[in-house]
């Protein structure tokens, strides 16, 4: 048997933006997905958009009870910074505080514990007019949103996330141009990037001044990546694809500096941000408490088959190619690959090379396009769900039994949602979202889940 400590935190994510709808309704300000949704629909699956979502807003009571239903102890969602500032600071949505107070009260009635996430891809519009996170002002701002949380609810909340995968933000929205504001700019993706660690850290220290007894951190999307073979300038090419993709931010946040190559690299072309030394210390004295780790495929890198473009603007490719590895498995309708190994190889990682901080997955988890086809007597039968769900959580048992500090695994996500720009195309959910009637029916994942939690393994 694959087992688990009793008091292992399992359960899932949301964010405010995939679950709540009343996306602009009761007094929250726009958040660029409302206002990209308005300025180009045709960029998102079908046109669906962030309005149509499972309505957590309206529904979040009975959602709470189907947390229960598929044995959750605990459960993650994040703030919307636009609900509760609509102009992004200034006067609080007094609306948005009842909700969230009776969102978190419920769910610790019902013995779930709540992590908390302060920002998910969700700038408000307000701000992002203003330059979003390459303006320093807009750091302010977020400290004051995120001091205000920890007053308003820390109460009650005890875990708390600065961010969601802040690399997603940097990436695409200021090189690949997936995410608004959608521009192919890396002296600005620089300076956003380190904005928003220097975000996190104002955060940090915030919630340590106020002395609540709980927890903080971030969650970082970690993509180990793995050279094509053990010739040198494979290995090379993965070592920089990871210094890009993974310690950009995880040694700001866990250790409080960037690693040397990061730096000289940066100015080997001209993109170092601005910045001032008292921010930088606040950056090294002001260090997360534990690590959220969402894990969904690992990268394989290779040299560079070419010699890069001088006169191109700047990606991490410069460094390296993306190399697919014939007989990878993969999950075609999300097009990532699966690799449950990787997970064990983060476990190792975190152990070994950042002090075996405490840490848990927020995020894993397997989208999959037209579920209707495994529908048997009503339910859906997502064995395959089970399988990934299952190859994932041996090679956690593994690393945790090998000494990694690992307290949790919350999978993505509880009920289908709404995503970024694949809206509904492929579902993730233990529930099954009907979007027109509403209806959930829990899928045979979600069974299997409750008697994971309740046997603390399988
Ligand atoms: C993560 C995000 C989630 C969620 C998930 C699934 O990167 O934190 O918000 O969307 O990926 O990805 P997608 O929705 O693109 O299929």
């Amino acid at each position: 048997m694959v087992t688990f400590a009793n008091d292992f935190f399992f359960g899932s994510a949301t964010s405010s933006t995939q679950s709540e709808g009343a996306h602009t309704a009761e007094e929250k300000g726009q958040d660029i997905w409302d206002l990209w949704y308005e300025e180009e629909p045709f960029k998102f699956h079908d046109e669906i958009g962030p309005k149509d979502t499972s309505t957590f807003y309206k529904n979040y009571k009975s959602d709470i009870q189907l947390l229960k239903e598929t044995g959750h102890n605990s459960f993650r969602t994040s703030i919307s910074w636009s609900r509760l500032f609509p102009k992004g600071f200034g006067e609080v949505n007094q609306k948005a505080v009842t909700f969230y107070t009776s969102v978190f009260r419920e769910l610790t009635a019902n013995n779930i514990t709540p992590f908390v996430n302060l920002f998910h891809f969700d700038m408000p519009v307000a701000l992002q007019k203003i330059g979003g996170w390459e303006n320093r002002e807009v750091v302010e701002y977020y400290r004051v949103y995120a001091k205000t949380c920890f007053c308003l609810f820390g109460d009650v909340v005890k875990h708390w996330f600065t961010f969601n995968e802040p690399i997603v933000h940097v990436e695409c929205g200021y090189l690949q141009g997936y995410h608004y504001p959608c521009k192919t700019d890396p002296k600005a993706a620089v300076q956003v990037a380190y904005h928003t660690a220097l975000a996190s850290a104002l955060a940090i220290r915030e919630y340590h001044q106020l002395k609540q007894g709980g927890k903080i951190g971030i969650v970082l999307n970690l993509t180990p990546a793995y050279p094509r073979s053990e010739h040198c300038a494979d290995v090379k090419a993965a070592r920089i694809a990871e210094l890009f993709a993974n310690k950009s931010f995880l040694d700001p946040s866990v250790k409080g500096t960037y690693d040397p190559e990061l730096i000289e690299l940066i100015r080997k072309h001209d993109l170092m941000p601005i910045y001032s030394s008292d921010d930088i210390a606040v950056i090294a004295n002001n260090k997360v408490d534990f690590l959220g780790v969402n894990y969904y495929q690992p990268v394989r890198v290779c040299a560079k088959a070419n010699m890069p473009n001088n006169e191109a603007p700047f990606m991490p490719t410069y460094y390296f190619d993306y190399y697919e590895m014939p007989g990878r498995k993969m999950n075609p309708y999300r097009g990532w690959e699966i690799y449950p190994r990787g997970i064990y190889d983060i476990a190792m990682n975190i152990r070994d090379n950042y002090g075996n901080i405490e840490w848990m997955i927020t995020e894993n988890g397997m989208g999959v396009e037209n579920e209707e086809r495994f529908r048997k007597d009503g339910r859906i039968e997502d064995d395959y769900r089970i399988e990934f769900y299952k190859d994932h959580l041996t090679w956690l048992a593994k690393g945790i039994a090998e000494g990694s500090n690992c307290i949790g695994y919350h999978v993505w996500t509880f009920i289908d949602c709404w995503s970024w720009l694949n809206a509904y195309k492929n579902r993730y959910g233990f529930v099954e979202l009907d979007l027109k009637s509403q209806k959930r029916i829990i899928k045979k994942s979600g069974y299997w889940f409750k008697e994971l939690t309740q046997n603390h393994g399988f």
